[in-house]
């Protein structure tokens, strides 16, 4: 009997993105339905979005059957959209996500997921900042600075020799996300390091592999607020993966108001 095709999970986290994410759906459906011999899905997760996100989403959904969306209304910020939807996991062989302005586009995504067969890797994580990536637009000169002094801090807490974790694209193997979805707590933008610790922690192979990407105009990211929230969020897991854990329950109610002053979303408790 031939082998079943592997089927592919891509998640998008949008967060306010009537203006960009049109296209970028319409893209990846269309790229896929065309290029990838599996089944396709593709799942936006929203939450709390103030525009037309749901509409433009739907829009697309009626025209690519592929296309289906998740709301929420709580601020559970990207990574606690991702955490979400990773709970879908079952529905596929292979889950990824990217983000929902295009910076990765389709072929590059597709790539990825090629990678993961070629290298037998669980996970297979998109680079700006190996040998090899195509910056078609480069992310502006302060939001580099920022990316290398946090991979230097991650670096020297999780000495994963991963250089660019905060890379939106990623794919992984679904027993992988499996096996460590309960250790998922970090909501902000710092879930990667949670996701990509996990893993390897869990004696999953991730591989880190050189991509594409242009960046785009209106970014969420504050980076003052966001980078902040990131630190205390790697902080905070290098705690949880310590003798020092208990300390954690202590300070949980400055922990959750220092986040909500911060406009961040409060990190969860992990089910492991
Ligand atoms: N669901 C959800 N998605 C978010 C949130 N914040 C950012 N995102 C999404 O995360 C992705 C990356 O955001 P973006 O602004 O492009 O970040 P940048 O490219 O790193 O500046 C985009 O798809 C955003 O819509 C949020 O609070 N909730
Ligand atoms: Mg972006």
């Amino acid at each position: 009997m031939p082998e079943a095709l592997p089927s592919l999970l891509l998640l998008i986290p949008a967060y306010n993105e009537e203006q960009r994410i049109g296209p970028v759906l319409r893209d990846y459906a269309a790229y896929f339905q065309k290029n990838f011999p599996g089944k396709f899905q593709l799942v936006v997760i929203l939450n709390g979005c103030r525009d037309r996100t749901l509409d433009v989403v739907r829009e697309a959904g009626r025209e690519f059957s592929a296309i289906s969306a998740l709301d929420f209304a709580e601020p559970i910020g990207k990574g606690g959209a991702l955490i979400e939807g990773l709970k879908l996991a079952p529905l596929a062989d292979l889950i990824g996500y990217v983000d929902a302005d295009g910076a990765t586009g389709p072929a590059s995504f597709h790539d990825l997921v090629k990678q993961l067969a070629a290298t037998g890797a669980d996970c297979v994580v998109g680079s700006r900042w190996i040998e090899g990536a195509v910056l078609h637009q480069a992310q502006t000169g302060r939001r580099r600075f920022a990316s290398r002094c946090f991979h230097a801090i991650v670096q020297g807490l999780f000495w994963m020799s991963i250089r660019d974790t905060q890379c939106g694209a990623k794919v992984i193997k679904r027993e992988a996300i499996e096996k460590i979805h309960g250790q998922l707590r970090i909501a902000d933008m710092a879930f990667d390091i949670n996701l990509l610790y996990s893993l390897l922690r869990a004696g999953f192979r991730v591989r880190e592999v050189p991509t594409e990407w242009t960046d785009k105009t209106g970014s969420k990211v504050a980076l003052g607020r966001t980078s902040f929230t990131m630190l205390l969020s790697v902080i905070r897991l290098r705690l949880v993966y310590s003798p020092l854990r208990p300390v954690l329950k202590f300070f949980a109610p400055l922990d959750s108001w220092i986040y909500r002053k911060m406009r961040a979303p409060v990190p969860r408790r992990g089910r492991e």
